[in-house]
């Protein structure tokens, strides 16, 4: 069943009274629920207070921080601060390896970053959902368990958004990420599925509901609860990790230190760091995460918006300061990278006369579901002045970048060719120009 249906359905359960919507607003589902037509006859009350649980942890804000609630080190060559979020510079990372390094991979966080005792850490596997009750797992449990290595990319809904103001006129709210609200990392740890199996599925279960240990998420003076977003069986039991390893290493704070989600392919928020506990529901679930955010709202949608997103879409970046200065007469390895959520990306073009042509770059990466393609391109101005270079990406589906993206009130899943402005400038001199 694709996305669609099955939110159509999760909604019609509602409806009945056979789905729960803790911490989302009645009028909300009442909207979606008019608006998808399934109109009907007057609803059973649903419980829409927030969580009220204190955090256990503490807050691990530092004043020294650009970014207060960020612990590791952000020097401004690696990271541009956005609010609560830091956003790699793909200019720092030019030519370096396939994975991002974990001190330069972007961080985004809802509230900020706890620092959890691993000692004191449990795993909370529960709900209506399972066939014997509660299990819980510590990390020393965790790790004896088989373990699986998988490359996969995080990258938040809302990377790219600054581009609906920039290229197309739109203003998005949200943060005003450039194209750094992504990295790849290789991840360790145990298949979601493998605990679920463990602990015992009824036949019945079909929302999964993993739950972040970070502060409750407050907006507009209203607690929302935890960090929490419901996943489909399906996808739960397909290729989600459980990791507590990135990049060979143990998780750190600011990556969901001691354990995390990984959901390869999907948007970053399905990737729940600070996992504390994981729900498993014989009815469908409903959280702000899946609701309010994370759909696609506007004049392209439906009117109480699309199903929840979950793949992401397909992007590229050159690896160079926003607005280089390169020389003319002389050439220039261009480099970059270029990923999708739903296929390898089989080719990249690029042109650097505004989109008029467009030549192939060279491919550094075999094609790959799971990450994303170096490329690279040798570019030889011949004359000084403003230029704008654009990469374009395709996936092995056919998906490509178009020159606009449809637009949606929160500018999630900007797709879109991005014109990078570059200078160029005359040779220096006892340069010999040709
Ligand atoms: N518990 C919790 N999990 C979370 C978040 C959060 O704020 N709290 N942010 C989500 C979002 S929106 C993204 S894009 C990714 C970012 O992961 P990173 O900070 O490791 O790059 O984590 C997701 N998981
Ligand atoms: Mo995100």
């Amino acid at each position: 069943m694709d996305e669609y249906a099955y939110d159509r359905m999760r909604r019609e359960q509602w409806l009945a009274g056979e789905a729960r919507a803790e911490g989302v607003d009645r009028r909300t589902l009442l909207r979606m629920l008019a608006a998808a037509g399934v109109a009907g006859p007057v609803l059973t009350a649903v419980g829409a207070g927030a969580a009220s649980a204190a955090s256990p942890v503490p807050d691990a804000a530092s004043a020294a921080s650009p970014v207060p609630g960020i612990v590791k080190p952000l020097p401004p060559e690696w990271f541009v601060p956005r609010g609560t979020n830091a956003e790699m510079r793909w200019d720092s990372v030019a030519g370096s390896g396939f994975h991002t390094p974990t001190e330069r991979f972007f961080v985004r966080n809802h509230t900020s970053t706890p620092l959890i005792d691993p000692a004191a850490w449990r795993l909370k596997l529960t709900g209506s959902g399972l066939r014997r009750g509660d299990v819980e797992f510590d990390l020393a449990q965790l790790k004896r368990l088989p373990s699986t290595r998988i490359t996969a990319l995080v990258e938040c809904a809302g990377n790219g958004r600054s581009f609906f103001l920039s290229q197309q006129g739109r203003t998005v709210p949200g943060t005003q990420w450039t194209l750094g609200g992504v990295g790849s990392a290789s991840w360790r740890g145990v298949r979601l599925a493998e605990l679920l199996h463990r602990a015992g599925l009824r036949r019945e279960a079909v929302d999964v509901l993993p739950s972040g240990l970070d502060p409750e998420y407050v907006t507009g003076g209203v607690s929302l609860g935890r960090v929490r977003r419901p996943l489909p069986l399906a996808k739960a039991l397909d290729d989600v990790l459980v990791a507590y390893e990135m990049n060979g290493e143990p998780l750190t704070p600011d990556h969901g230190a001691p354990v995390r989600l990984v959901v390869p392919g999907w948007i970053g928020i399905a990737s729940i760091k600070w996992l504390g506990t994981v729900e498993v529901a014989d009815e469908p679930l409903y959280s702000p995460w899946n609701t309010d955010f994370y759909r696609l709202f506007g004049e392209a949608y439906p009117e109480g918006g699309s199903a929840p997103i979950t793949a992401q879409v397909v992007k590229s970046a050159f690896e160079l300061p926003w607005a280089a200065v390169l020389e003319a007469g002389r050439t220039h390895r261009l480099t970059g990278r270029s990923w999708s959520g739903s296929a390898p990306v089989r080719e990249v073009e690029v042109s650097t006369d505004g989109g008029a042509v467009w030549r192939r770059a060279h491919l550094l990466d075999h094609p790959r579901k799971d990450g994303w393609v170096r490329w690279s391109y040798d570019w030889r101005p011949g004359q000084p002045g403003a230029y704008q270079l654009r990469a374009r990406a395709t996936d092995r589906r056919g998906n490509t970048q178009p020159v606009t993206a449809v637009h949606n009130r929160e500018g999630y899943l900007f797709d879109a060719v991005v014109a990078h402005p570059v200078t160029v400038t005359r040779p220096t001199a006892g340069q010999a120009a040709s």
